[in-house]
């Protein structure tokens, strides 16, 4: 018995950041919506797939009506981190005023972590949580054959019965070798562009440079307190096929390409295969990787390969300058390893990315500390994040009674503190600001003697600028998000 099934429209929406601390990150780094590829892959050929990413645009609201008039969607998808769930509310609800008979879908980080927000049957349809195609290709099925979906703990009908079916624990990641390929091509790869650091600039190199994103595996074995990785993949690592990556890899149309894994070389044979594949194909591409210190220290020849093939920095999770705050959120590491580790990269010619928390219960002791671990390091780009637990985690459970904000979302970008400080916030927001100052001295790009692009130096230099301005405003922000303490 054959059933029919049409061919549908299908809208895939990134929403814009409405944080100005994001709005004020993405003038450094803006990364195609890889999640919304995905979905667009495990669709078959004969659905009409378009890819609307709201943060290009100067006018959201009127880009986002033009393609519901124009392309009159019959299924719209949406993404949303924690931060951006009440755009992705608000544009839910917009779509379904416009489009009464529109099936409107929900999915991604925060409906995973936190399916509730969107159980609002007049602006959201389904509710897809933890690993979307799976669920998404499902649903699209269905109503391209007139039927009704199956509700699951990981395809949710908002409305009777969300609260039972959402009383489960996110479905854990299926293995990355079950995802179909993400289609890059959904997406025009010139309008993204990161800050490319890299140890050997060559004269006038530009600043940003295009780039793609590819993910070769996905999960962590380790157990730091404050990530959600640990959660999503059930403390597994899966890695993808090397060969399809590096297929992957060698028809983007961009020569810089960004892995979003959570840790790049965990699993030495497939690291090593796939810089085998990449070179056999022939890909002369530069990549930006995700690597522990200590995956460094244990796998150096790993790191090594992917030098040849084009590996120019990596990001490590360096977080701390003390052995006593690494061990209390359980990183497995030690400030020796992270120097090590740092040292050995710079030998190997790969640039180090650092990333670095602020505890909320940091003092001026505790800032000057990681001051004098930043002014003493070798050469590094960095990044500064608060540590806030992650939603969905137990941690997030433990710590919400002691938020201070109503709606701790809107400000889940990790640059606010969701507890109490105990500098005045005001002190705690400058002396978090300065941390990027110290820094910036720091940057292998501003260590090097070769002048750069000038227009770039020049853009760059603002939107540090623009950047330590917003986070500088922390406690605005916070009173916007309903600060439950007051001023302090
Ligand atoms: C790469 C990455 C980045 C990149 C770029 C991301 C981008 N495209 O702009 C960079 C480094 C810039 C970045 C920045 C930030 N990130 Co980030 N990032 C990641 C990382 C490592 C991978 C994300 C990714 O690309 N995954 C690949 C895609 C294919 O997988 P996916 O997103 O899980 O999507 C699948 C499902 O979620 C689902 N799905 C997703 N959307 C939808 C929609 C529908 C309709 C359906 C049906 C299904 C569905 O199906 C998808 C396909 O499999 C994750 C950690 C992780 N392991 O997920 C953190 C993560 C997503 N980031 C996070 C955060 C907090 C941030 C920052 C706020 C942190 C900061 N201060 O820098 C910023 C915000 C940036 C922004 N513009 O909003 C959090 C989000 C948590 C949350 N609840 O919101 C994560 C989970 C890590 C963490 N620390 O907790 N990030
Ligand atoms: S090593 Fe990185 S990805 Fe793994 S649990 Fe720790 S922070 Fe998360």
């Amino acid at each position: 018995m054959g059933t029919t099934t049409r061919s549908l429209r299908v809208l895939l929406v990134k929403p814009p950041a409405a944080l100005p601390t994001i709005r004020a990150l993405e003038r450094f780094q803006r990364l195609e919506p890889l999640e919304l590829s995905y979905l667009a892959g495990a669709l078959p050929p004969h659905h009409v797939v378009r890819g609307l990413d709201l943060r290009l645009s100067r006018r959201p609201w009127w880009r986002f009506t033009r393609q519901l008039e124009d392309f009159c969607p019959e299924i719209v998808g949406i993404t949303a981190f924690s931060h951006e769930y009440r755009q992705a509310l608000a544009l839910a609800r917009f779509a379904k005023g416009r489009l009464p008979q529109v099936t409107v879908v929900v999915g991604g980080h925060h409906a995973t972590a936190h399916p509730e927000s969107f159980n609002n049957p007049t602006a959201v349809d389904w509710v897809v949580r933890g690993e979307g195609c799976g669920p998404f290709s499902q649903l699209v099925a269905a109503l391209a054959s007139g039927e009704r979906p199956e509700p699951s703990p990981a395809l949710l009908p908002t409305g009777e019965g969300f609260e039972e079916l959402a009383s489960y624990p996110p479905p854990v990641f299926p293995p990355a070798t079950q995802l179909p390929r993400p289609r890059h091509e959904l997406w025009d790869l010139s309008r993204y562009a990161i800050v490319w650091t890299h140890e050997n600039p060559r004269t006038l190199a530009p600043l940003w440079r295009p780039v793609a994103m590819v993910r070769s595996s996905f999960g962590c074995r380790m157990h730091c307190s404050f990530c959600p990785v640990p959660v999503l993949f059930g403390g597994k690592h899966w890695p993808r096929d090397p060969e399809d990556v590096a297929e992957e890899i060698a028809q983007l149309p961009v020569e810089c390409v960004y892995f979003s894994d959570d840790e790049n070389f965990l699993d030495r044979e497939f690291s090593l295969q796939l810089a085998a594949a990449l070179a056999r194909k022939g890909v002369r591409k530069r990549y930006f990787a995700w690597v522990r210190s200590t995956t460094v220290l244990k796998n150096p020849e790993v790191l090594r390969a992917f030098r040849e093939v084009g590996l120019d920095c990596v990001f490590v999770g360096f977080e701390f300058a003390t052995d006593e705050e690494l061990r209390a959120v359980k990183k497995g590491a030690t400030v020796s390893h992270n120097l090590r580790a740092h040292e050995l990269l710079r030998q190997l010619g790969i640039a180090v990315h650092g990333a670095f928390m602020a505890l909320p219960t940091f003092t001026h002791h505790d800032f000057d500390t990681l001051e004098a671990y930043l002014r003493e390091m070798p050469p590094a780009e960095t990044s500064f994040t608060v540590c806030c637990p992650s939603p969905g985690t137990p941690n997030w459970e433990q710590e919400k009674r002691s938020f201070w904000v109503e709606d701790p979302f809107v400000v889940y970008d990790c640059m606010h503190p969701l507890t109490p400080t105990t500098l005045p916030i005001e002190q705690f927001a400058h002396r978090f600001a300065r941390l990027h100052d110290v820094a910036a001295p720091r940057h292998p790009l501003r260590q090097t003697r070769v002048p750069l692009h000038p227009t770039h130096v020049i853009r760059v230099e603002w939107a540090h600028r623009r950047y330590l301005a917003h986070l500088r405003q922390m406690k605005a922000h916070l009173m916007h998000a309903g600060w439950a303490f007051g001023p302090r």
